[in-house]
């Protein structure tokens, strides 16, 4: 049975997302991420990037939740927009990955957890990730879906990173960005959709940032502390 290594975070959350859609039998093994533990060495095996989601296939390993989805799709074959668009799959599926991911975790990290000074990081980052969902917001205004006419993979991925734009980008985040508000209520709406997020209750995740977690998190801290 495929593994899903998760935690309740946005890029694990759009993998569950996928499995629950496709009815595929899986089963969840939590890294709890603030205790550390995808720097384990047996976590490390699978993804050597240490970080969730990753995910195996029998004895095949899977990491970065987009090529997850990508593999998921191409093994199910569920979901899958047409062929003929796979020049907007994939050219949606990189700008999740490049874009709305990176610059979305970036600002969280600025505005939420980095020391100061911070202010033109926390302006650099928000106002990024601001750009790349007033892109997905124009491209929803004509859209009810990401591709084509039938709900995919690709509205999945995205879906993982709407929750959070809130916590990205401001609490005005819905009423400056309608379309993607109308997108991501219409995939929440999806039973699927609240058994992924129903997930994180079965399991006792860390839920303090303290000192302990940070050091996890954010090793790259440590070279700021003076010899
Ligand atoms: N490009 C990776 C990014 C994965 C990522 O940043 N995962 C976060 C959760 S959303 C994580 O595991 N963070 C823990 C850490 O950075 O130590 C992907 O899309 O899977």
């Amino acid at each position: 049975m495929i593994k899903l290594y998760y935690h309740p975070s946005p890029n694990p959350l759009k993998v569950a997302l996928y499995l629950e859609e496709t009815g595929t039998p899986y089963e969840v093994v939590p890294i709890d991420t603030r205790k550390g533990e995808q720097h384990h060495p047996d976590f490390l095996k699978i993804n050597p990037n240490a970080k969730t989601p990753a995910l195996m296939d029998g004895e095949t390993r899977v990491f970065d939740s987009n090529a997850i989805m990508l593999y998921l799709a191409d093994k199910t074959g569920q979901f899958r927009p047409d062929a003929s668009l796979l020049g907007e799959t994939l050219s949606w599926m990189m700008f999740v990955a490049t874009g709305i991911g990176p610059y979305s975790g970036q600002a969280v990290h600025f505005k939420h957890f980095a020391p100061e000074p911070k202010d033109y990081a926390v302006n650099r980052y928000t106002f990024e990730a601001e750009r790349h969902f007033g892109i997905l917001d124009a491209h929803l205004a004509t859209h009810t879906w990401m591709v084509g006419k039938d709900y995919s993979f690709v509205d999945m991925s995205v879906w993982g990173w709407e929750r959070v734009m809130p916590f990205v980008i401001g609490p005005d985040a819905w009423e400056k960005f309608p379309n993607v508000k109308r997108h991501f209520d219409a995939v929440s709406a999806r039973p699927a959709a609240q058994r992924a997020e129903a997930l994180k209750a079965k399991f006792a995740f860390k839920t303090e940032m303290d000192e302990a977690s940070r050091k996890q998190l954010f090793p790259g801290n440590a070279r700021l502390t003076p010899a």
